[in-house]
């Protein structure tokens, strides 16, 4: 890292570029940036390249696309019925006999990557669409096989013959389309060839289209790998080819779980960074998905960009650590390296023991309990004020998600008609409790016609 010799005029070229990105939008920002680049290197300067971009998520919160609260929920619901069986399949084939082993962190790690897709974007063979193909990581088949019982594709009995297929009827260890030729597509547990060939497969769908062979163009190829497979020559081995080729019709899904059975992936260094450095490198399209939307709230406040530092100097090795103690142990090791940026983080519950929020229980805990009495009372003796509802004669407008479900849309209609000058019920398709948030589009044009007819 250069050191900041004139820290006045680095603020001033950042904001600089705050401005650009708030007014003009991220290509214009690019483009600056790219011309400023290039006339440094005309002039001589010699401008590292980087191929790697920050440790943060590479798509910021509000350019997400979210499920609705309802789908999430449910989403979540079969994940966990999911994951529950996984697990079971695995621990069950260990009582019959431990020999049987079976993996149980991969599919826990990656429960989320395979649901998403397996909901949301894997398309089977159907119509004129002759299906996507999908490279499972070998050791997370009991996921898969738990979510086909889950669907009633397969039985318990054959659950319960996990790894014990030799007399039939059971389920292979891992992805085998020789042993289970109905279920699995492709085989993959030998670590580094599903990525390859899914490369090639990739290849070979773009080639029977361009020969007029068959219609692929909507078809996709989907690799699933585990950090610790990118070791193996054969995951990297062919990835260049992959973009000169122009594959838009590949997708490698990474379980960056910083781990492999005998230990981390990278305890000095960072696996996320590094891969996406390789693969950018390659002329990959990289989309990184770090943290957690518990983070969203911080890192918008990380006006300093301390905590991206923080975030950024921490390697897999610590992040391991972190991930094995409490919250306390993370607030004094992790945030607690700089005291400001502990200040900032302190307002937000982290951990078992908040030492800022001691002196304020002490404080309540002390408070004689008659003196909290008047407020309890005022608090619950209040008027009820909704039967004189129709004393407000403003113009007024209710704005109302059709799939709130905390307050039903009847309330709303019940609010306005009480209302005298209500001007009726704006109802927001799909929207939950909070559409301001969720659906600001059509609220805000809700909110500009009702000030405009005023
Ligand atoms: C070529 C090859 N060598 C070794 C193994 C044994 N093996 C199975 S899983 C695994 C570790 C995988 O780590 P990672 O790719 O990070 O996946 P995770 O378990 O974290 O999901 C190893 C070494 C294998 N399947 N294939
Ligand atoms: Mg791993």
């Amino acid at each position: 890292m250069l050191e900041d010799l004139d820290p006045a005029e680095t603020r001033e070229w950042v904001d600089a570029l705050d401005s650009v990105m708030a007014f003009e939008g991220a290509d214009r920002t690019f483009f600056l940036l790219d011309e400023v680049i290039a006339e440094a290197r005309r002039k001589g300067a010699p401008v590292p390249f980087s191929a790697t971009t920050p440790y943060v998520n590479t798509i910021p919160p509000d350019k997400e696309d979210r499920l609705d609260a309802r789908e999430l929920a449910l989403d979540h619901r079969i994940r966990s019925l999911i994951r529950w069986n996984a697990l079971a399949i695995v621990l069950r084939a260990n009582k019959e006999s431990s020999e049987l082993g079976g993996h149980i962190a991969s599919f826990q790690s990656a429960a989320t990557l395979y649901d998403v897709g397996f909901q949301h974007f894997f398309h089977a063979p159907a119509g004129q669409h002759g299906g996507d193909l999908l490279f499972i990581q070998g050791h997370s088949s009991p996921g898969i096989y738990a979510r086909s019982f889950v669907e009633g594709r397969l039985t318990e009995d054959q659950l319960k013959k996990f790894r014990m297929e030799v007399d039939g009827g059971g389920l292979a260890s891992y992805p085998h389309p020789w042993l289970m030729p109905e279920y699995w597509q492709m085989p993959t547990v030998s670590m580094g060839l599903g990525p390859i060939m899914a490369i090639y497969q990739a290849r070979f769908l773009k080639y029977l289209a361009s020969r007029g062979l068959a219609d692929t163009s909507k078809r996709k190829v989907w690799a699933f790998l585990g950090d610790g497979e990118t070791d193996e020559p054969e995951s990297l081995g062919a990835i260049s080819m992959a973009s000169r080729e122009k594959l838009d019709n590949l997708i490698f899904v990474i379980n960056c779980n910083l781990q492999r059975l005998d230990g981390p992936v990278r305890g000095n260094g960072k696996i996320i960074q590094e891969l996406e450095g390789v693969f950018r490198g390659a002329g990959w399209n990289v989309i990184k998905a770090v943290w957690g939307s518990g983070w969203d709230p911080l890192i918008a406040r990380d006006f300093t960009g301390l905590l991206l530092k923080r975030m950024e100097e921490c390697v897999d090795g610590e992040y391991q650590d972190f991930k094995s103690k409490d919250g306390a142990y993370v607030r004094e090791k992790f945030f607690g390296k700089y005291p400001e940026l502990l200040e900032m983080v302190a307002a937000i519950i982290i951990g078992n023991r908040r030492p800022e929020s001691a002196a304020w229980v002490a404080k309540w805990k002390a408070r004689e309990p008659q003196s909290l009495t008047p407020v309890y009372r005022t608090l619950m003796d209040r008027d009820d004020v909704t039967g004189r509802l129709g004393e407000i004669r403003a113009p007024a407008l209710v704005i109302h998600g059709t799939e709130d479900v905390a307050i039903d849309l009847s309330r709303a209609e019940q609010l306005c008609a009480k209302l005298s000058g209500c001007r009726g019920v704006v109802r927001v398709d799909g929207a939950g409790h909070a559409s301001n948030l969720t659906h600001p589009e059509p609220v805000n044009r809700a909110i500009e016609d009702f000030l405009a007819s005023l």
